[in-house]
């Protein structure tokens, strides 16, 4: 299997996320990365290489212009009232308040993200865009043949929607590769997500749309971020009803709850038969993951690759979530060896 990989993602690394009430080292960091990195390379998974540049189009095409533009612009706002730290949003337009981009680049963060947790930092717009580069990169790979490819970038992508940031996520990597499969021939795209937090961004993205399924496993968000959506009787709208399938799970779950929910979620996509499976792939359902409340060990995620290698459609898979630093490389390479034994 083919790794799409850039250095760029080190351009992107927050100092500090809100956390239990305090300001702390961000567990979205470039370690993460380094430590895929050299996991892949240990198992000999296949060559590793830079992506192509495809430009702002294929961003544009799932996120909204007026997004993209604030992204772009950003960090130069923030840096121009003469701050050096990293750019954090303060207040949120919750229920009633006025839907209206402010001028004030305190006011833009806000507008344009939904939590504290997901600082901008000099280099996050360069590190954002290679990382959709790199997801478009591996979407070409399949587009010409190959069976599977990984894309492995950072920052994650899929808590970002058509026009807001958070959880870690500011360009929905996964969303933006289904869309260049779409917009390049494919009738039929699913995207599994098995992150342990909700893929709201990719949710949201498709929710109205029937070419692309979406299909996540995750903690319920009756206990667990992102809160606000995630439940299982979100099943899509308009031309979308009936694709979009929700498996919550409760706190703790192990291998027995979270295979059971696969062989669910595995079943609605082989009903779908799309051309293409795009996986959402983080790992941050390990036991050992710092802020995750499941409990799956290293050895079950090759039996999660084997299980969704088994659709026998080619699969990209985009690097998501997982924060467990030590193991994260083990547990990422485990479902990409087993998804190719
Ligand atoms: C934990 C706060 C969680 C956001 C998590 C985003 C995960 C992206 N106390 N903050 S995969
Ligand atoms: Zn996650």
């Amino acid at each position: 299997m083919l790794t799409i990989y850039s250095d760029d993602h080190r351009l992107h690394h927050g100092k500090g996320e809100l956390n239990d009430g305090e300001l702390q080292p961000c567990y979205e960091c470039p370690e993460r990365a380094d430590q895929v990195l050299e996991a892949v390379r240990r198992a000999k998974l296949g060559d590793i290489v830079l992506p192509d540049d495809f430009g702002l189009g294929p961003v544009r095409a799932v996120h909204d212009v007026r997004y993209v533009d604030f992204l772009q612009r950003a960090w130069g706002l923030w840096a121009a009232e003469g701050r050096s730290s990293d750019a954090l949003p303060l207040a949120w337009p919750v229920r009633g308040m006025r839907q209206l981009e402010p001028d004030y680049i305190d006011g833009k963060l806000s507008y344009f993200s939904f939590d504290a947790g997901t600082p901008i930092t000099a280099g996050t717009w360069t590190a954002v865009t290679t990382g959709a580069n790199i997801a478009v990169t591996g979407a070409a790979r399949l587009l010409a043949g190959d069976a599977s490819a990984f894309a492995l970038s950072r920052p994650p992508g899929h808590h970002a929607a058509r026009d807001y940031f958070g959880g870690y996520c500011f360009l929905n990597n996964a969303a933006i590769a289904a869309q260049y499969l779409r917009d390049n021939g494919a009738s039929r795209i699913a995207i599994l997500d098995v992150d342990y937090h909700h893929g709201n961004g990719t949710q949201s993205i498709f929710y109205d749309r029937s070419d692309v399924l979406f299909v996540s496993i995750h903690a319920d968000p009756k206990n667990e971020y992102p809160f606000f959506l995630g439940h299982a009787d979100e099943r899509g709208a308009g031309d979308g009803d009936g694709y979009n399938l929700n498996l919550p799970l409760p706190w703790q779950s192990g291998a027995d709850k979270w295979f059971a929910a696969l062989e669910t979620g595995l079943t609605r996509v082989r009903e779908f038969a799309p051309d293409y499976v795009v996986v959402s792939l983080g790992v941050d359902t390990y036991v050992g993951d710092p802020i995750s409340q499941f409990r799956l060990e290293s050895d079950d995620y090759l039996e999660m690759g084997s299980r969704i290698a088994a659709l026998g459609m080619p699969l990209l898979f985009v690097l998501e979530g997982g924060y467990a630093v030590a193991e994260v490389g083990t547990n990422v390479t485990n479902v990409l060896l087993g998804a190719t034994r």
